[in-house]
């Protein structure tokens, strides 16, 4: 048993065609940890930044992303919801773990390897040094807990070395300063349920991703009830009917991606879907994911679109939040000054 009070943190990019992968990997989890744990929810525009991003768009997708977490059903009075660069102990922790982290650790990091692609010598610096940003993000509440999809796993990894490599690098220090079990937590991912990798519509070999050109790869959060429709009817799936049990699906990445996302949508695991669903074909099975995804989807992009209307409430709720999230980062921040030796 860890001696660290659970906390959870986690933060969602806000770059903008924020998606249904978002939506059932991360938000739906964020929902469901308030009634057990105190939550700090973060938009991470910090990290948005490590490819270039239109200042006026992102300003707008700060918004965004927080009206999601809001109609949701984050209760931004009850956990902490704020953005990143309001809080300065992120990007201050972060250096800190510049010099922690060794670049081996970082040069394994698959995600920065498909970002940056061939164009390695001409990607940020910030896009490379991420992962100790998103540590940084974490232990600077050190939160012991962190939801998030499957493909944060690695960075999730990462963090945990991190912190484990701090404590050791500073033990004596971190004793001497009346911390017996060392100072940062190692954070545990919470990748559990269902749609924790939720794939392309397009390419079922491929995440549903914000940045795939293709807009017909996902379905946005805001769109329309006939564009949900329309995306799902145009799916890439294969010709044959659904199986009546999951291991049918092996090597059968569409059929798998929306049989998945029936089942995260409607609550029901994917053993269930296929009994209902089993010798279907998709001409039925895809109006049916397309009235359940109406159903679920609808009623939270139009909430989305009314807190968009009043963006007044929406930084109000930010600042509210950062001013909570820096109570409990700065003092933190505090102790590690001193733990490493510097003065003030
Ligand atoms: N396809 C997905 N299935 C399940 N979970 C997903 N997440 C992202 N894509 C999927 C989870 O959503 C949270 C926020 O992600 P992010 O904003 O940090 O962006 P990302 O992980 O880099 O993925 P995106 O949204 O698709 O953006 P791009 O196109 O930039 O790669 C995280 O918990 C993530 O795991």
């Amino acid at each position: 048993m860890s001696h660290f009070t659970p906390r959870v943190f986690s933060g969602v990019q806000p770059t903008g065609n924020l998606h249904l992968g978002n939506y059932l990997g991360a938000i739906t989890k964020f929902v469901a940890l308030q009634d057990t744990h105190d939550c700090i929810y973060c938009i991470v525009d910090l990290h948005a930044i490590t490819l270039w991003q239109d200042p006026r768009a992102l300003t707008r997708n700060i918004r965004e992303v927080t009206a999601a977490f809001l109609a949701a059903g984050v209760d931004p009075q009850k956990h902490i919801v704020f953005n990143q660069s309001q809080v300065s102990a992120h990007a201050e922790l972060a250096w800190v773990f510049n010099c922690v982290a060794r670049m081996g650790w970082l040069n394994r990091m698959t995600q920065f390897k498909e970002k940056a692609g061939k164009h390695r010598e001409n990607a940020s610096v910030g896009l490379f040094s991420y992962p100790n940003l998103m540590a940084a993000d974490i232990l600077t509440y050190r939160a012991t807990h962190v939801p998030v999809g499957e493909d944060q796993k690695q960075h999730l990894e990462l963090a945990r070395d991190i912190a484990q490599k701090f404590n050791t690098d500073f033990a004596a220090s971190i004793k001497e300063h009346g911390h017996e079990n060392g100072f940062f937590p190692l954070p545990e991912p919470l990748i559990t349920g269902p749609a924790t990798r939720v794939m392309s519509l397009r390419d079922g070999s491929k995440k549903m991703s914000k940045s795939e050109p293709s807009d017909y790869s996902r379905i946005n959060l805001t769109d329309s009830a006939d564009m949900i429709a329309k995306k799902i009817r145009k799916a890439r799936t294969d010709p044959e009917a659904l199986p009546g049990e999951p291991a049918g699906l092996e090597g059968r990445p569409e059929a798998a991606n929306l049989v998945g996302i029936f089942g995260a949508l409607a609550g029901k695991p994917v053993e269930e879907v296929l009994r209902d669903f089993g010798g279907a074909n998709f001409s039925s099975f895809k109006p049916a994911l397309a009235e359940l995804a109406v159903e679920k989807l609808g009623p939270l992009g139009e909430r989305m679109n009314e807190l968009m209307d009043d963006p007044g409430y929406i930084d109000a709720v930010l600042v509210d939040g950062a001013e909570r999230a820096r109570r409990i980062a700065t003092p933190v921040y505090d102790d590690v000054k001193k733990i490493i030796g510097f003065i003030g």
